[in-house]
């Protein structure tokens, strides 16, 4: 068994999470905050048998699209450590989909 852990934007989160659920994957869902951009996207928890592997990462894969997106990033105003800083926007790619995919030692439901 596989634990596909996949974060996505919340633009593609509902059709994902439609698109599993009409397949019949299991599917648990996380309001989630990215690191860098510290806006909201969403992170799925998808357990499934080994055979269905490939059928769930081409629906993650044909469903999230990456999109560009306005960040600030901080620079010091002066070469000498004065403590004060602006930013300035750069462009980031984010997604389609971050996909880490964990092997399952055991399944239980109570
Ligand atoms: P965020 O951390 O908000 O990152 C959003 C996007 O900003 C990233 O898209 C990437 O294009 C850019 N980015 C991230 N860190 C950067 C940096 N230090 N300098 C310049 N640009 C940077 P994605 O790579 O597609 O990541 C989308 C979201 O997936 C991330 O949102 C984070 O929530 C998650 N993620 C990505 N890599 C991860 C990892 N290794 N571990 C855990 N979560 C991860």
């Amino acid at each position: 068994m596989k634990l596909i852990i996949t974060i996505v934007q919340d633009e593609d989160a509902g059709r994902l999470v439609g698109e599993l659920m009409d397949q019949n994957f299991g599917v648990t869902k996380l309001a989630t905050t990215g690191g860098f951009l510290k806006s909201g996207n969403t992170t799925l928890l998808i357990g499934l048998s080994e055979e269905r592997f490939d059928e769930c990462m081409g629906i993650i894969e044909k469903v999230c699209k990456s999109r560009k997106q306005m960040a600030s990033a901080p620079v010091s105003m002066s070469s000498v450590s004065s403590g004060m800083y602006t930013s300035y926007p750069i462009e980031v790619t984010v997604g389609g989909a971050t996909v880490f995919v964990l092997s399952v030692d055991q399944f239980v439901k109570f």
